[in-house]
């Protein structure tokens, strides 16, 4: 099987808790059998204007803020990310593969076990003695591949975010590099770093199928990757990851394993589908290989979140604010264009500069006359690069990042 197991999860999981919700056959049916982790288990965010009964938001997030695709993934909206450079929790969106493992996964959080693997004294280390080694915080933009799929043309399958499937967040952890470190240093021929996810696994499926385990170039792990067990001020929720998540700065949101339960030092990719043939830029129509480019390193991207495009407007003046980062660098500067992209102006940018692998937000004033406008954002990095008008046509519609896609139509009275 491959890695199209994932989207039959996805849809498999969202009949079956269509039928829990109208109470027919299959109510209170868990996925993966008992003692599993079932998404019904979680407990699910009722309160608020927008909040139904039936739809499963995970604990605590701001149901007003977000857009359900499905009950494992939730996108911000444009109009919710506010000016504070870093997304709160409450509005942070979630992509889960995989059901959301139970909440008793962090009833006791330091006890949770990490296993090193490839180093030259493979071991086990408790969440504790992980805190104790080496502290780094950073602030990174946690961004999924398929953030502004909705834009392409060719219906590609997954869910469909706009610009909200991202999020500039802070977290703590010890370096990669520390661990490895820990356990006498990292064996000869290792070429790559493994994380793997806690969440339990199917039966009757091979777990290369269906597990989420990620490889990233060993240079990479050892320069700046990391193993977060806070994200802004709290304990990691479990939503995202807790208690102990992989961050590699500036790469897409799939290398970013949640639940992490083993790191490994490995002189392969990891043999899970989701590395082999999934995450793979690959022209329309083609399937995934080993030899295509894996959805690691992001590239320089911004997008307007203010004004949204939702609803007119009353002329005059408006702050226009959005967001840019470079991914793997910084930004240097950002223009706007409220003419369709034939003329631009300086965006200033605002705020914190909390590193390379934060965004930056920008914001400028501007004078909208009656009528409708097509506002777009363009963001250079610190390099150089600068984001392209159009995007890069592929099969799964992942990284987008054009301009003319990001646009906002605002209509003025
Ligand atoms: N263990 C595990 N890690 C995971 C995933 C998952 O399903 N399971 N999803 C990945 C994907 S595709 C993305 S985009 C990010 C989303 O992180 P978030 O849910 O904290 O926003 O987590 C990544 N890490
Ligand atoms: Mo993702």
């Amino acid at each position: 099987m491959n890695s199209r197991n994932l989207q039959w999860l996805e849809a498999e999981y969202t009949r079956r808790s269509f039928l829990r919700r109208v109470g027919g056959a299959g109510s209170g049916l868990a996925l993966f059998g008992a003692g599993g982790t079932v998404w019904a288990a979680e407990p699910t965010s009722t309160t608020g204007p927008g909040a139904l009964q039936e739809t499963p938001f995970p604990v605590g997030k701001d149901v007003d803020s977000l857009i359900r695709h499905s009950g494992l993934t939730f996108e911000t909206k444009r109009d919710a990310f506010g000016t504070s450079t870093i997304v709160p929790y409450e509005r942070l969106f979630v992509r889960n593969n995989l059901p959301t493992p139970d909440r008793a996964l962090v009833d006791d959080r330091n006890a949770w076990t990490l296993s090193v693997e490839g180093v030259a004294r493979p071991g086990i280390l408790t969440l504790v003695q992980l805190k104790a080694l080496e502290v780094v915080t950073v602030a990174t933009v946690l961004q999924c591949s398929g953030n502004g799929r909705a834009f392409f043309e060719h219906e590609a399958s997954g869910s469909q975010w706009g610009v909200g499937a991202a999020g500039c967040v802070i977290w703590s952890g010890v370096p990669v590099r520390a661990v490895a470190e820990a356990f006498g240093g990292v064996s000869r021929g290792a070429r790559f770093v493994t994380g793997t996810g806690g969440e339990e696994l199917p039966e009757g499926i091979s777990p290369d199928d269906v597990v989420v385990e990620r490889s990233i170039p060993l240079e990479k792990g050892l320069e700046d990757a990391f193993l977060a067990w806070e994200m802004n001020g709290e304990p990691l929720p479990l939503v995202h990851g807790g208690p102990l998540r992989l961050i590699v700065p500036g790469y897409f949101g799939i290398n970013q394993v949640k639940f992490l339960r083993t790191l490994a030092f490995t002189p392969e990719e990891s043999s899970a589908a989701i590395m082999q043939t999934g995450y793979r830029v690959r022209p329309i129509g083609e399937s995934g290989d080993p030899n295509q480019p894996s959805m690691w390193e992001m590239s320089v991207k911004s997008w307007i979140n203010h004004p949204s495009g939702d609803g007119p407007m009353r002329s005059g003046r408006v702050m226009v604010d959005g967001v840019a980062f470079g991914g793997m660098r910084g930004v240097r500067r950002v223009e706007l264009s409220v003419d369709g992209g034939t003329t631009w102006q300086d965006a200033p940018l605002i705020g914190p500069n909390l590193g390379p692998y934060a965004w930056r937000q920008f914001a400028v004033p501007v004078t909208l006359e009656r009528g409708t406008h097509l506002l777009m954002s363009r963001a250079v990095d610190d390099a150089g690069n600068v984001q392209p008008a159009d995007r890069l046509e592929n099969h799964r519609a992942y990284a987008n990042t054009s301009w003319r896609d990001h646009a906002v139509t605002v209509e003025v009275e």
